[in-house]
């Protein structure tokens, strides 16, 4: 798709670089790897790439701790290599969107590093200081979300620092206007560099409330369990009123849109999880045109995978972000792979990657697969010895972390490491996950992988699907039924997500002039009656 509205409908494939493919044998993907897997990026049919951070960085959060925003890691190569692998790029038909973590830098950062020096630097106030209470201790209640308090004692300033995440992740106090500046610029470096747009790292938490207010108690579910459970972590335990999605935020918004308004096609898909306000939080940053092009939401991120929570989900966003556009994903490099969470057994696997690609196909909004999900990959078990990701090695084993869906990519099935590198892997390549590598599936009618070819390119043929409308039907509480809708032209899906046969009658009014089966799903339908087996779904056209 090409034009300034590319993004609308787009189909985004994740990158997450350290695990994509490694080209000199040290064990880590690098950007030459991903220039060479290109073409297996381009043959799925998708529209661009989303890269997940390759910048200097001592990689204590794998690379979401940045200490220079304008250069390449040596580990992931040079910026060299950034050109030649966004020239192949674009010579191959896709966009590439890279990844700016800036609501706060590494501790490692050159502005860090200064603002920490005194209380009277040129950077003092670039981050988010503070004076202990009184009694000596941190100047509010804040949590970070990867474990305790949000506020790291520092001995020289003699002051605390704030941080939503690591102690070694500072929070950037966006509240000075030269730090909007600072980091405006490193905007426009990449965008000079022919970069077609952002994915906005934890975009609602740029700003923090100037008062450091209190975070107001929220009562836990008592059900909650492994992480969410309060005396695991008791992030959960808070109502994050003040520490992030304060109102200051939109104004940046509006900066960084009209930045990239200038330079013409590019476009901003921001990361926004705001607990149960995040609809609201989605609408204000997305609504109007002038703020982010897309909001990516954490909605089908979590466990559910029945009808009435994707349809709550899309009906709550299609009613509070009128004219906000939404990019939805079931894996990412943050969250158990899909497969994994939805299916009821190994042998459901194949299935629910078959159905969950089909159902995101055919939701308004952009999509965004992340690498693997093509081939139906699980997710991996992993020892406590094995992990990286400090979040898991802190709250392990109530959260096991991050790891699992962050193992290499699986090319070759008969090669080492299924031929993502020559030497050991920062993780482990397993088993059942180089038995689905792509070579073992290229080619393959029926695999996940030509599933995923056909499905989108199913996606790109139907006008409807790219932007359409899209409104619910009420058939079953079980049986997710809507349509699609552009120009006149009008398809309807109906998805049995169950594992039960379905016998679905139309209602009256919905008259199917021919069925459309969407790739691989053949549900028999006689006289307005659809039989859907388990995991299935029914595509036909609309009078
Ligand atoms: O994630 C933001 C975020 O809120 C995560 O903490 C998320 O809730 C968690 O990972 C779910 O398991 C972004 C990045 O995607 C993540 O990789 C980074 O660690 C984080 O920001 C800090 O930069
Ligand atoms: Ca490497």
């Amino acid at each position: 798709r090409s034009g300034k509205d590319w993004w609308r409908g787009a189909v985004i494939y994740q990158v997450y670089p350290r695990s994509f493919q490694d080209t000199n044998g040290d064990g880590i993907g690098d950007l030459r790897g991903v220039t060479r897997r290109l073409p297996h990026i381009a043959s799925l049919g998708v529209d661009a790439i989303w890269l997940s951070p390759f910048f200097t960085s001592p990689q204590a959060d794998m690379g979401y701790d940045v200490s220079d925003y304008c250069d390449v890691d040596p580990m992931f190569g040079t910026l060299a290599d950034f050109d030649e692998m966004l020239a192949e790029a674009h010579r191959l038909g896709l966009k590439v969107i890279i990844d700016q973590v800036i609501s706060h830098t590494s501790d490692q950062h050159p502005w860090f590093i200064e603002s920490r020096s005194s209380r009277t630097n040129a950077r003092a106030d670039w981050y988010v200081w503070a004076d202990p209470k009184p009694d000596g201790t941190a100047p509010n209640n804040w949590l970070s979300i990867f474990g305790g308090p949000a506020w790291e004692w520092d001995g020289v300033r003699r002051q605390y620092y704030m941080h939503n995440f690591l102690s070694s992740q500072p929070d950037l106090n966006f509240h000075n206007p030269e730090v909007q500046e600072a980091v405006l610029s490193t905007v426009r470096f990449w965008l000079d560099r022919g970069v077609d747009g952002f994915r906005l790292d934890t975009a609602n938490f740029y700003f923090h409330d100037r008062h450091l207010r209190d975070n107001p108690p929220r009562v836990p579910d008592p059900d909650a369990i492994g992480l969410d459970a309060p005396d695991v972590n008791p992030y959960g335990m808070q109502d994050h009123l003040y520490d992030k999605s304060q109102p200051e935020n939109i104004g940046f918004l509006r900066r960084l849109r009209a930045l990239l308004d200038a330079y013409g096609d590019r476009a901003t898909v921001g990361e926004v999880g705001d607990g149960p306000r995040s609809l609201k939080t989605v609408a204000a940053y997305t609504g109007g045109n002038d703020k982010l092009n897309m909001c990516y939401t954490f909605d089908l991120l979590g466990p559910d995978f029945t009808a009435s929570h994707i349809r709550r989900c899309v009906a709550d966003f299609q009613a509070i972000v009128a004219d906000g556009w939404v990019c939805w994903a079931f894996s990412n490099h943050d969250v158990m792979r899909h497969v994994s969470r939805f299916a009821l057994g190994e042998a459901d696997r194949e299935r629910v990657a078959k159905l969950a690609i089909a159902l995101l196909a055919s939701l308004r909004g952009s999509i965004c697969l992340y690498q693997g999900e093509e081939l139906g990959l699980p997710e991996a078990e992993l020892t406590f010895e094995e992990l990286r990701d400090p979040y898991g090695i802190r709250f392990w084993p109530a959260f096991k972390g991050r790891d699992g869906c962050r193992t290499p990519m699986v090319w070759e099935r008969d090669r080492p490491n299924a031929g993502f590198s020559a030497a050991n892997p920062w993780l482990p390549v397993h088993d059942d996950q180089r038995l689905l590598a792509v070579d073992a599936q290229d080619g393959v009618a029926g695999s996940v992988l030509d599933h995923y070819r056909r499905t989108l390119a199913f996606r790109r043929m139907h006008a409807p699907l790219l932007d359409g409308d899209l409104a619910f039907l009420t058939i079953r509480q079980d049986v997710l039924a809507f349509t699609r809708e552009k120009d006149g032209e009008r398809l309807l899906f109906v998805f049995n997500l169950t594992r039960e046969r379905e016998r679905v009658r139309l209602p009256a009014d919905t008259r199917v002039i021919e069925p459309l089966p969407m790739p691989g799903f053949a549900p028999a339908f006689i006289d307005e009656v659809v039989v859907l087996k388990g995991l299935d779904v029914f595509c036909g056209r609309l009078r």
